[in-house]
């Protein structure tokens, strides 16, 4: 089942350090614990004071005619759907988080600001450590893929399954009005706030609350937390996982503002995650503890029956169908990861390219909102060719532009300088979860385009580097046309108002920015226009699209 590694890809996806570890900062273990332990000691307050509340579930009204009182197949087949997608998406999500094993409440990302960190490492400040070697292994037990770890075939998933578990939910909502069943989970009265507590009293002093027969009704807190997980949890994950994306963000940017910025927005992303683990751990503690049997013949075969042992069989089989397809899954990623890549770009790639892929940038930044810190990526080229140019400050630099064009052109970066010069700052997204604002300065690619003149046929544009990919291999990566002439898309040498440094590109580096960090070449050598990017290394798009399964389009 487990592949064969050859070293460099041992050095990336089973590293000798892998080490779990987990660093809270104190003001958020403060907050969390000021939360749960608040409120279990008000619980307790109220109880030793004033003895326990009246069971809010005692005085339910007596079932009417339209009250729900059936589990009808539809809902129980979208419990089990969402259950089976929910548990890919958890474990995918994990992978994905696993390549930045952080989380900021601001856009920077600087090391040391993280409010957790999922990583024994502390950024080294004396050599560059780049964002790929923060990445952290993760066992396949908890993530998906795990093991032979590619965010690419993480996200994957993450992308593939999303579709569906949406696609659910609306056909959920629109059954749950449709019919009556939506009297189950939405609370018509402000009363359900000081019920629901009543019953967090019960339970938080260890006494149980009467169990009301859920085929017919919830208790309080039961229906409340129902109605969060649907109505709060879901939307919230969807709506922050937009915000993560650099074409909705750099067209858009009020947008993630709505959840603070960027990466509050992962961070929410990421507790709406742990929300949902919490929840389903004491559902499914509670299901157990009020009747399993009862229970489960309601969500699995829709009936009141007391004794018979069928829904728990079924539910187990499904709980066994979705465990046996986590290992199928893993043993696609680990063997079947182009056909993933190629399923996901059907599906996504295509919904991406007719829609967030057409936004344009807009500039919205301004010089104060410069990161302080900005995380490097990529291996800074070893090639003799490129540390000669460095040393002479890049003076003998000839960037080379060919392919199909009129004018095939060998331009030096004072030539380049005397075309024009255009400055943005912008918001940089690491496909790995971190951003950074940076002013670049540099020529707008539609200048070149003006001067090569690329043939009609010309679709993408290539972009060499004298750096090597993760598993050696020059790096290149492609951009459609079409991006490459967006507002702010430039070849840049100069970030910050400073000539661009070694670790960062020098001399020359590609913004595209509605696109992932990885679009944006680094170490230019050469620019090539072709027809299609299919006949340039193994034809996925990029180093990272060959090697890492990454996404041609990087709007997501
Ligand atoms: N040549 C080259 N360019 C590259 C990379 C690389 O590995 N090699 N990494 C890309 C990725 S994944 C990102 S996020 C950005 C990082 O740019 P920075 O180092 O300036 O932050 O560069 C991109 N360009
Ligand atoms: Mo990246």
């Amino acid at each position: 089942m487990f592949t064969h590694f050859t070293k460099e890809e041992r050095a990336v996806h089973y590293p000798p350090d892998r080490r779990a570890f987990m660093a809270l900062k104190p003001y958020m273990l403060l907050f969390f614990g000021v939360i749960i332990f608040g409120a279990i000691a008000a619980a307790w307050l109220q109880y030793l004071l004033m003895g326990l509340p009246e069971d809010p579930s005692l005085s339910f009204p007596a079932a009417t005619a339209t009250d729900a009182k059936d589990f009808p197949m539809w809902l129980n087949l979208s419990h089990w759907v969402n259950f089976f997608f929910l548990v890919l998406i958890i474990r995918s999500g994990l992978s994905i988080l696993a390549d930045h094993p952080r989380l900021y409440w601001n856009n920077g990302c600087a090391p040391e600001t993280e409010w957790i960190r999922f990583t024994p490492i502390k950024v080294p400040k004396d050599k560059t450590w780049t964002a790929k070697e923060d990445a952290r292994y993760i066992s396949p037990i908890a993530g998906l893929p795990g093991y032979k770890h590619t965010i690419g075939i993480a996200r994957t998933w993450h992308f593939l399954t999303v579709p569906f578990f949406v696609l659910n939910g609306v056909v959920f909502i629109f059954l749950l009005f449709y019919t009556h069943q939506w009297q189950r989970l939405v609370p018509v009265s402000w009363k359900i706030i000081p019920d629901s507590w009543n019953v967090f009293v019960h339970y938080a002093t260890f006494h149980f609350p009467v169990e009301p027969n859920g085929f017919y009704h919830f208790n309080a807190l039961q229906q409340l937390s129902y109605f969060a997980v649907v109505f709060i949890l879901a939307p919230l994950a969807m709506l922050t996982g937009l915000a993560m994306s650099p074409a909705i963000e750099n067209r858009f940017h009020w947008y993630p503002t709505l959840f603070g910025n960027r990466q509050s927005a992962r961070s929410i992303h990421f507790m709406v995650m742990f929300s949902y683990v919490i929840f389903i751990i004491i559902h499914v503690a509670l299901v157990a503890a009020t009747g399993l049997t009862r229970n489960m013949n309601h969500i699995v075969l829709g009936t009141d029956n007391t004794t018979s042992v069928a829904g728990i069989y079924i539910g187990a089989g499904i709980i066994a169908f979705t465990i046996l397809f986590c290992l199928l899954a893993h043993w696609l990623s680990w063997n079947k990861q182009r056909a993933l890549q190629h399923a996901d770009a059907a599906i996504n790639g295509n919904l991406w390219r007719i829609t967030l892929n057409r936004f344009k940038p807009k500039p919205y930044y301004k010089r104060a909102d410069i990161s302080p810190y900005f995380w490097p990526n990529g291996k800074a080229p070893s090639s003799e060719e490129w540390q000669k140019l460095a040393i002479n400050n890049f003076k003998d630099y000839k960037l080379r532009i060919g392919g199909l064009v009129e004018n095939p052109m060998e331009l030096s970066l004072t030539e380049l300088k005397n075309l024009g010069k255009e400055q943005n700052i912008t918001m940089h997204h690491c496909i790995q979860g971190w951003s950074g604002i940076a002013e670049w300065g540099g020529i707008p690619i539609s200048k070149i385009v003006e001067l090569v003149k690329p043939y009609p046929s010309v679709t993408t544009v290539a972009f060499y580097s004298f750096g090597e990919g993760l598993y050696g291999g020059l790096y290149y990566d492609t951009n459609t046309l079409d991006n490459c002439l967006k507002p702010q898309s430039i070849l840049a040498w100069e970030m910050n108002y400073d000539p661009l440094s070694l670790v960062h590109g020098a001399p020359l580096r590609l913004r595209v920015e509605n696109q992932l960090g990885y679009k944006m070449v680094k170490w230019i050598s050469s620019i090539e226009f072709v027809e299609t990017y299919k006949t340039l290394g193994k034809g996925q798009g990029g180093k990272n699209e060959d090697d890492e399964y990454f996404n041609l389009l990087a709007d997501t």
